[in-house]
């Protein structure tokens, strides 16, 4: 069975054979050799999976490989493993190898889920999203973790529930329904842009955006 994994900064996505992908926490079947194919979108990274025994280089424009068949289940850290930049600490996460039958499970529902949330933040990156929402970034724009189901207050005094036709609304129209505090009014819109299905799998990411704030445990 042959898993793709994709290190970039600062975040593991892997990507299983059936098309459900997960960051930085990967599941595996036991009892069944597992091959993973590895490479990296910038800088080189490395591979850790301790419970394995194997690190292995992962290398932009070039695949390397790692095989294993765990025969234990449990779940045990992973690590990068080759200094990456300022968040390389916190590219990690977990291996879970699970009995084939709960791993099938898996796949169905979490893993259906994860590769929804996965696919929602390929794209706020893709359309930008990142370069201005995530913390550190220049432009200083509200971050968007932990804003689903909140309340937001408005510039005109009201206060809304941040729910999905108000996250919708908001990416369509930024500079309706402008925030309390006064923010520089910068977003583009974006009504026109985002056909409505990758609408959807964006809102799909803001919900399950935890409180950390820490761009590789985004997906989580
Ligand atoms: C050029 C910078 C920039 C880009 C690109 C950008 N935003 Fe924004 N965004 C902002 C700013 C600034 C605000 C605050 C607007 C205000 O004060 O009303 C904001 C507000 C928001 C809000 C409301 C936040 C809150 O706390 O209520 C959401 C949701 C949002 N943006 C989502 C997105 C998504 C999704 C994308 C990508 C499709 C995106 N933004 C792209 C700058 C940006
Ligand atoms: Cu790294």
């Amino acid at each position: 069975m042959v898993v793709e994994v994709i290190g970039r900064q600062w975040m593991w996505k892997f990507q299983h054979p059936t098309g459900q992908s997960e960051i930085n926490d990967l599941h595996l079947p036991i009892g069944q050799p597992i091959k993973l194919r590895i490479i990296s979108q910038d800088v080189i990274h490395a591979l850790y999976l301790p419970a394995v025994r194997m690190q292995v280089a992962a290398l932009p424009d070039r695949f390397t490989e790692m095989w294993f068949k765990a025969d234990k289940v449990g779940t045990f850290h992973l690590y990068c493993s080759e200094y990456c930049g300022t968040d390389h600490s916190v590219m990690g996460g977990t291996v879970t190898f699970m009995n084939p039958g709960d791993y099938q499970d898996w796949l169905v529902h979490a893993g259906a889920y994860q590769g929804k949330v996965a696919a929602g933040r390929a794209l706020y990156e893709a359309y930008g999203c990142a370069a201005c929402h995530e913390p550190g970034s220049p432009v200083k724009a509200p971050g968007l973790a932990g804003l689903f189901g909140s309340k937001v207050a408005l510039a005109d005094g009201r206060t809304v529930v941040a729910d999905e036709e108000w996250l919708r609304q908001k990416i369509l129209n930024p500079n309706g329904d402008k925030l309390a505090g006064g923010g520089k009014q910068v977003m583009p819109s974006f009504a026109g842009r985002i056909p409505e299905d990758e609408l959807g799998r964006l809102i799909d990411f803001i919900k399950a955006y935890p409180g950390s704030g820490k761009s590789a445990e985004a997906a989580r």
